[in-house]
């Protein structure tokens, strides 16, 4: 048989009797310190710190990897396409401003960096955040997608108005040749203002044969690219909610005869969803819709299959999620959040539309339920800051969303603060590199696995990327752990660090900085 593939050159070597290199995987014993707590009749807490093993097997192989987009010809999907090919030629372009280089800012793998350690005078050492692991880069994703809209990717640019003439000139002959493949389109489940755009149809009501077409297109994409792996994402319109149906959607094997008899209640996402977890490639909802129903999180459980999701995670919510954690960990105790924003894109429109406007509603209202509920001083069981969402559509401003938000908040002595905010910013090349971080970071997860003293083999995490979390709205976690969701975006961050750090035999995070107090 042929000789294993190597590993990509690593960015740095850990030192250590817990980590050991082969020529393929990145091995390491870590210990998992945390502490689980009991109550005593008398009400005290009884505090018992733990330590659990883990061993972590990276495979150090970047592979060869295609991004599928459902939404392609999307403000999203264009923008991202032409961005990276705009990295990969090193193209520069004219503004009034100047000459405008590519880069990917606004991506935390590829723009941001982590803290590795201290240099021998204690000073921190920082490097790329992509380096603490091997992680496919961006300019070498195959890129490839559906849409039920015919336009080729240079003509979606020219619809999505988002870059710069210049750089969409230059893109142009490259982007035109790029043709999303025709999707699924079930008229009730987006808004009814999209139907002008539908010229790119799969035709017929049969859901079974829908899903089989998105498999064969999955399959055949993998083939003709010469792909290792596939990473579908889902940045089409926002659909309504699907209801969940006892018999229908409830679990893996109704939802698969939901399929059979053509059930109503089956949305295009859950499609795509259903077709990439048979093709064992990993899902992605980028969008604020229960694609995944719980027949659907049964079904990527039962295949081992990644999937996560919900909802970009891209501006006013991150800033929520930063804000909210600021205030109650600074004893101050928010009473109202109240958010508006509108804009004039074609996700606007679609919003517009009451049932996936309620979509984006829900995903916008839960972020903060879990910092609010860590301070029982501030609040009391059940109480909750009043939290309102405004979406307006308003064409004349295109990609470029307006957010405005109030905090209100109860200070010291029953005074009162208030924090108004206004954001201008084209929400595409927001959301555009969290889709990469999205790609990158569940790719990556495909090459870890772990083993514990109870566990005879290597073994894959639960099929739910709660790991994705710092990028999605409405983080999905695995089933029956709903009140471990975590909305903090420092405690997001803090966890995606650990974890690779585990992998590589790094204890977690700390701003201890004991070296600069004890001398
Ligand atoms: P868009 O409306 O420009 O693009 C969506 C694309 O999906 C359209 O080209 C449409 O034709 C296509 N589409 C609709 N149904 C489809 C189906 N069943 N199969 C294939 N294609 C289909 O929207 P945009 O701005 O690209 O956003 C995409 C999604 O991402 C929206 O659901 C939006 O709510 C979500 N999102 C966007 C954020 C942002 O900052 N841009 C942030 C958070 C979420
Ligand atoms: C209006 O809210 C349109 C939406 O698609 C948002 O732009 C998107 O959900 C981003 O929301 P946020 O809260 O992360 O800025």
């Amino acid at each position: 048989s042929a000789a294993p593939a190597a590993a990509t050159p690593l960015a740095f070597k850990v030192n250590s009797p817990n980590v050991q290199y082969t020529d393929r995987h990145i091995l390491s014993n870590y210990v998992y310190e945390n502490a689980t707590i009991t109550k005593g009749v008398d009400g005290t807490l009884n505090v018992n710190p733990t330590a659990v093993k883990y061993q972590f097997k990276t495979d150090a192989k970047v592979p060869r990897v295609g991004l599928m987009m459902v939404g392609w010809g999307g403000n999203n999907g264009s923008t991202l396409t032409a961005s990276i090919i705009a990295n990969r030629r090193k193209l520069t372009w004219n503004t009034k401003e100047g000459v405008q280089h590519p880069n990917y800012f606004g991506s935390v793998v590829q723009a941001s960096t982590l803290r590795l350690g201290v240099d021998a005078k204690g000073d921190d050492v920082f490097i790329p955040f992509h380096d603490i692991l091997p992680m496919v880069h961006p300019n070498d994703l195959v890129l490839g997608g559906w849409d039920i809209s015919s336009l080729n990717l240079a003509d979606s640019m020219v619809r999505a108005q988002v870059l710069d003439y210049d750089l969409q000139r230059q893109v142009r002959d490259e982007m035109a040749e790029l043709k999303p493949l025709p999707s699924i389109y079930y008229p009730d489940f987006i808004a009814a203002n999209q139907s002008d755009r539908a010229d790119n149809v799969i035709p017929g009501k049969d859901k079974q044969a829908h899903v089989e077409h998105i498999r064969a297109d999955i399959r055949n994409f993998k083939a003709a690219n010469n792909l290792d792996k596939v990473i579908v994402i889902w940045t089409a319109n926002t659909e309504r909610f699907a209801s969940i149906v006892e018999g229908v959607n409830d679990t893996a094997d109704n939802l698969l005869k939901a399929v059979k008899e053509s059930q109503e209640e089956v949305a295009p996402s859950t499609i795509f969803a259903i077709a990439s977890i048979l093709e064992n490639t990993p899902f992605i909802n980028g969008s604020p819709q229960n694609t995944f129903v719980p027949g659907c999180v049964e079904l990527a459980e039962r295949h081992s299959v990644y999937i996560g999701g919900d909802d970009f995670k891209s501006g006013q919510t991150k800033v929520k999620s930063v804000m909210v954690d600021f205030l109650v960990n600074a004893g101050i105790k928010p009473l109202s959040i109240t958010s508006y924003n509108h804009l004039g894109n074609n996700d606007g429109k679609n919003l517009s539309a009451p049932q996936q406007f309620r979509s984006k509603e829900i995903s916008k209202s839960n972020v903060v339920d879990d910092m609010v509920g860590a301070n029982k001083i501030l609040y009391k069981e059940g109480e909750h800051p009043d939290h309102v969402v405004v979406i307006k559509y308003v064409p004349a401003v295109g990609d470029s969303k307006r957010a405005l938000d109030e905090y209100v908040s109860e200070i010291f002595m029953n005074g009162r603060n208030t924090i108004s905010m206004y954001n201008t910013c084209e929400d595409s090349l927001l959301a555009s590199p969290l889709i990469l971080d999205l790609v990158i970071l569940t790719e990556l997860m495909t090459r870890i696995e772990f083993k514990t003293e109870d566990m005879a083999e290597y073994g894959p995490f639960n099929a739910v990327l709660s790991i994705l979390s710092y990028m999605l709205k409405a983080p999905m976690i695995q089933h029956g752990r709903q009140n471990q969701i975590v909305n903090s975006l420092a405690r997001q961050r803090t966890a995606m660090e650990n974890v690779f750090r585990a992998c590589v035999g790094l204890a977690p995070q700390n701003d201890m900085l004991l070296e600069s107090k004890v001398q």
